[in-house]
């Protein structure tokens, strides 16, 4: 993605994930905000947000991280917000195994507490160990835990798949994780 791009993705990620109050929009209950209302809130506040921009970044966004309604009249975050929405997201079956990325840093209180959600509403995991080890690396000495999602669901966990490909869960206890040993891979 250009640079001007990743500035807008940027944006929205803050506005429709966390802060849709700094530049005064109303999301509704289920994270939906009126793409009109959106580019005249951001103009006011000095930012150069136009459709045809928004467009760009829903296409090329490398994560596919925003959706239009139905009707194209609104757009949301599909993922990673700290807002309280409701996503509507039916519980699903995960795959025996998923994983999660972090920092050696973390390690100590995961151990006690399991993965918690922390700011956002769900902890997120990944199928891939790749992503793992890319989302760990922005907080630190990446870690990977590798999370017996299977046994968690036996023992009555529910899992979400949002609409680009990410697994959330509300909590991951210590039990269900174990520690990858070759990480750089
Ligand atoms: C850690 C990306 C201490 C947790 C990706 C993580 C992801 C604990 C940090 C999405 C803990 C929270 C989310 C505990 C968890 N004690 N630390 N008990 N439990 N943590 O940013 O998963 O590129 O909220 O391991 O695709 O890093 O933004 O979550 O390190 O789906 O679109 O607390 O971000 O998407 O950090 O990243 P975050 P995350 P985007």
């Amino acid at each position: 993605m250009k640079p001007e791009l990743i500035k807008i993705s940027k944006f929205l990620s803050l506005i429709l994930r966390h802060k849709p109050e700094s530049i005064d929009v109303s999301m509704s209950p289920h994270g939906w905000v009126k793409i009109d209302e959106l580019i005249k809130a951001a103009q006011k506040h000095r930012i150069d947000l136009t459709k045809k921009l928004i467009d760009e970044v829903i296409t090329k966004n490398d994560k596919q991280r925003f959706t239009y309604s139905s009707d194209g009249e609104s757009i949301r975050a599909n993922q990673g917000h700290s807002v309280n929405i409701e996503l509507e997201l039916e519980p699903t079956k995960p795959p025996d195994t998923l994983y999660h990325g972090t920092a050696s840093r973390f390690m100590e209180n995961i151990h006690k507490k399991g993965l918690l959600k922390m700011n956002r509403q769900h902890v997120h995991l990944s199928l891939l160990k790749k992503t793992a080890y890319d989302v760990g690396k922005r907080h630190g000495k990446p870690v990977i835990l590798t999370i017996d999602a299977q046994r968690m669901t036996q023992d009555g966990y529910e899992f979400y798949l949002s609409k680009n490909g990410v697994w959330l869960t509300k909590h991951v206890p210590p039990q269900y994780l174990q520690e990858e040993q070759d990480v750089e891979k």
